[in-house]
C-alpha cells in the first residue's frame, strides 16, 4: 500500500465465533486501499485459533502481526466461570499494554477496531492515550448489538437489586427475561460485568461495524441509527453479509461432506451442526439422531460431543447407539470433524438448517437462501431467533430447551423433532421467505447497495 493508505489496527478477541467475523472483515476490505494490523495475543488460545491467524498471515502476507504478550492472570477468583470470559478478562486485563505497542507501530495508526469484548479497556487506550478514532466490530447481529446498548440503561432504570427482567428495546422488540442471555441473571458474574462496561462504552466508539444487512435486522438497524436506542450512538455501519474467507481454518478436511453432497438431489439434505461452542447432551443426541431418522429426509450432521478446547475422543458409533450409521447409511452423513459449513450452506442440495442460532450460522443461511429450524442453546441465540422468525425463513421451536453435556432436564424427543423437520422443509411460505433473504443478501453487497455503500462510507471516513 502507499504510504498515505490509512493504517487499521484490529483488536480481535478470543473464541472462533469472534475471530471469524474479524478476518471476514479484514479479508473484505485488504485490497480495499488499507493498510492491515492484527494484534495476536499470544499464548494463542487454542490451536484452533493459532491455525486460523496463521492461515490469515500466510494468505495475506502484506497484512501486518502485532504480537500482544498477555501478563499473567489468575482466574481463582473466578470460580464456575466459562473459559472464554476469562480469557476475555485477560485480554482486558492487559488492555493497557496495547497503547505503547500501537504507538510504536508503522506506518502511524489511524484507527483501531476493537471486538466488543474488549471495548471498555480499548476504547479509552485508543481515544486518550493514542488519540485515534475507534470502531468497535460487532460479532453478533444489530439486534443483540440494540439490546447490549439498551442494557445499562435499563439497568439504570430498573429496581436497586439490578434483577434481569423482561427488556423492552426501544424501537427494536420485547424481549422477555426468557429470551435474555441467562448468564446476565447472577448480576455479580464476570460476563454480566463485562457486558454492562462493554454496553456503556460502545457509546463512545466512533462507529459499530456489523455483519448484517438492512433487509436481515430492519427494525434494530433503524432504531440504532434514529438514537432510540441510545439517543447520540455512533453511526452503525451494516456491512454484511461477510464472505468466509480463503483463510478459513481446517476447510481442507471439508472435501467429503461436499463431495456427498454432490450426490443428492436438490433441496433435499437437512443440515445439523449447533456451532463451535455447544454440545449437546449424550441423551439429547440419541433423541436427535431418532428424530432425523424418523423424519425420512436426507441429512448432514455434525455432532459435537465436547465444546471447543476439550479433546473430543467419544467414537461416533457409541456417541449414536448401535446399529444408527448403518441404518441411515447412504441417506444420512455424521461427522465430528470441522466442516466448511458456508460450503455446505452454498450446496443446492441442503434444504434446511437445524441450528442453534448463532450470528455466524444466521447470516450464512440468509446469505444463501437457506430455511432455518433454530433451536438456541445459550448466550444470544434467542434473541438472534427472533430475527429469524421475523425474517419469516425459518421456524423457531420456543418450547424446545437444550442441555449441555451431563446437565439434567428434560430432552425434546426425536418424534417431535423429526415431525418438525419434516414440517419446516414442506413449508412453501419459509422457503419462499429465505429465496427473498438470498436475494435481498446479493442485492446488499452488489455495487451500489446498502451494506456495499455502508463499507465505502466507513472506508471514506478513514481517509
Ligand atoms: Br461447528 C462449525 N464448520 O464445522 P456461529 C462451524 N463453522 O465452518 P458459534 C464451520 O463457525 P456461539 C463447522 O460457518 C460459522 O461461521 C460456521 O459461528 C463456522 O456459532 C461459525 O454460528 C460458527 O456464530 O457459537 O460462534 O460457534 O454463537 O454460541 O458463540
Amino acid at each position: 500500500q502507499g504510504s498515505s493508505a490509512p493504517h487499521l489496527v484490529f483488536v480481535p478477541s478470543a473464541g472462533m465465533g469472534h475471530l471469524l467475523p474479524f478476518t471476514r472483515f479484514i479479508t473484505a476490505i485488504a485490497d480495499m486501499g488499507v493498510d492491515i494490523s492484527v494484534v495476536t495475543a499470544l499464548p494463542t488460545v487454542s490451536e484452533a485459533e493459532a491455525e486460523h491467524f496463521a492461515g490469515l498471515f500466510a494468505a495475506f502476507p502484506a497484512i501486518r502481526r502485532i504480537d500482544f504478550n498477555l501478563l499473567p492472570f489468575d482466574a481463582s477468583a473466578f470460580a464456575d466461570t466459562e473459559p472464554f470470559f476469562l480469557r476475555w478478562e485477560s485480554l482486558r486485563r492487559s488492555a493497557h499494554l496495547l497503547g505503547p505497542l500501537i504507538a510504536s507501530a508503522a506506518p502511524r495508526a489511524s484507527a483501531i477496531i476493537t471486538d466488543v469484548t474488549l471495548a471498555s479497556e480499548v476504547i479509552p487506550v485508543a481515544k486518550n492515550e493514542l488519540k485515534l478514532p475507534c470502531h468497535v466490530l460487532f460479532t453478533s447481529g444489530a439486534t443483540v448489538l440494540a439490546f447490549l446498548a439498551y442494557f445499562p440503561v435499563y439497568l439504570d432504570g430498573a429496581n436497586a437489586d439490578h434483577l434481569v427482567g423482561d427488556v423492552d428495546v426501544p424501537g427494536v422488540r420485547h424481549l422477555p427475561l426468557d429470551y435474555c442471555p441467562r448468564v446476565l441473571r447472577n448480576p455479580d458474574g464476570l460476563f454480566t460485568k463485562q457486558f454492562i462496561v462493554n454496553g456503556r462504552e460502545i457509546a463512545k466508539a466512533d462507529g459499530m461495524l456489523i455483519n448484517t444487512f438492512d433487509a436481515l435486522e430492519p427494525e434494530a438497524l433503524t432504531a440504532l441509527r434514529g438514537g432510540k436506542v441510545v439517543p447520540g450512538f455512533p453511526p452503525v455501519f451494516a456491512v454484511g453479509p461477510l464472505k468466509s474467507t480463503p483463510t478459513a481454518a481446517r476447510s481442507d478436511k471439508a472435501d467429503s461432506p461436499i463431495a456427498w453432497l454432490g450426490e443428492q438431489p436438490a433441496r433435499s439434505v437437512v443440515y445439523v451442526a449447533f456451532g463451535n461452542c455447544n454440545a449437546a447432551a449424550l441423551k439429547q443426541i440419541r433423541e436427535i439422531s431418532a428424530g432425523l431418522e424418523a423424519s425420512g429426509c436426507r441429512f448432514l450432521w455434525v455432532v459435537k460431543t465436547t465444546i471447543l478446547d476439550r479433546e473430543d475422543t467419544a467414537e461416533l458409533r457409541d456417541v449414536l447407539g448401535d446399529g444408527f450409521l448403518g441404518r441411515v447409511q447412504g441417506r444420512g452423513l455424521v461427522t465430528k470433524e470441522w466442516v466448511d459449513q458456508e460450503a455446505v450452506l452454498k450446496h443446492p442440495a441442503v434444504g434446511l438448517f437445524l441450528s442453534h442460532a448463532g450470528w455466524g450460522s444466521v447470516t450464512e443461511a440468509a446469505a444463501y437462501g437457506v430455511p432455518m429450524l433454530a433451536w438456541p442453546t445459550l448466550g444470544d441465540h434467542k434473541i438472534i431467533a427472533t430475527v429469524i422468525r421475523s425474517g419469516g425463513f425459518g421456524a423457531w421451536m420456543e418450547h424446545w430447551s437444550w442441555q449441555e453435556e451431563e446437565e439434567e432436564g428434560s430432552v425434546v424427543s426425536g418424534a417431535e423433532i423429526g415431525e418438525k423437520v419434516k414440517e419446516v422443509m414442506g413449508d412453501e411460505a419459509v422457503s419462499a421467505s429465505a429465496a427473498k433473504m438470498r436475494e435481498e443478501a446479493t442485492k446488499a453487497v452488489a455495487p451500489g447497495g446498502s451494506s456495499y455503500r455502508s463499507m465505502h462510507e466507513f472506508l471514506a471516513m478513514l481517509s
